[in-house]
């Protein structure tokens, strides 16, 4: 499906909504969610457009997974995390909200359930 360039992530990118951003490279961009179901939940997202994992280049997917796995190890450290969640939404029955590829880091912690 169509990538529209109005969705908040790419407003996000652009700098024309404020997020607290966390870490950032050539290809991705992490920032903390506004909702968190999780003390750390932050998002990572690609720099360049595309709507969800469906859509995705390899490229795109690989370089999301590599930052992924940097904030991951970072959260275990930084939240002092004894696990992490990751999840990914894609198209409106698959839960996905916002329309620009992203993927939710949840740390985790033993007897803590996710917010809903
Ligand atoms: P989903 O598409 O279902 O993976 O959910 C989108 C997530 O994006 C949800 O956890 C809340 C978060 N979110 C929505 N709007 C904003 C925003 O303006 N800023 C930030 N930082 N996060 C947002």
């Amino acid at each position: 499906m169509a990538y529209e360039t109005d969705n908040i992530f790419a407003k996000i990118l652009r700098g024309e909504i404020p997020s607290e951003k966390l870490y950032e490279d050539d290809d991705t961009y992490v920032f903390m969610d506004i909702m968190p179901r999780a003390d750390g939940h932050m998002l990572v997202i690609p720099k360049t457009p595309c709507r969800n994992m469906l859509d995705a280049t390899p490229h795109q997917l690989a370089s999301c997974m590599n930052t992924v796995q940097k904030m991951s190890h970072a959260a275990m450290t930084a939240f002092d995390a004894q696990g992490i969640t990751l999840q990914q939404f894609n198209e409106t029955e698959g839960g996905q909200e916002v329309f620009h590829l992203h993927f939710h880091i949840l740390p985790r912690h033993e007897g803590v359930r996710l917010r809903p």
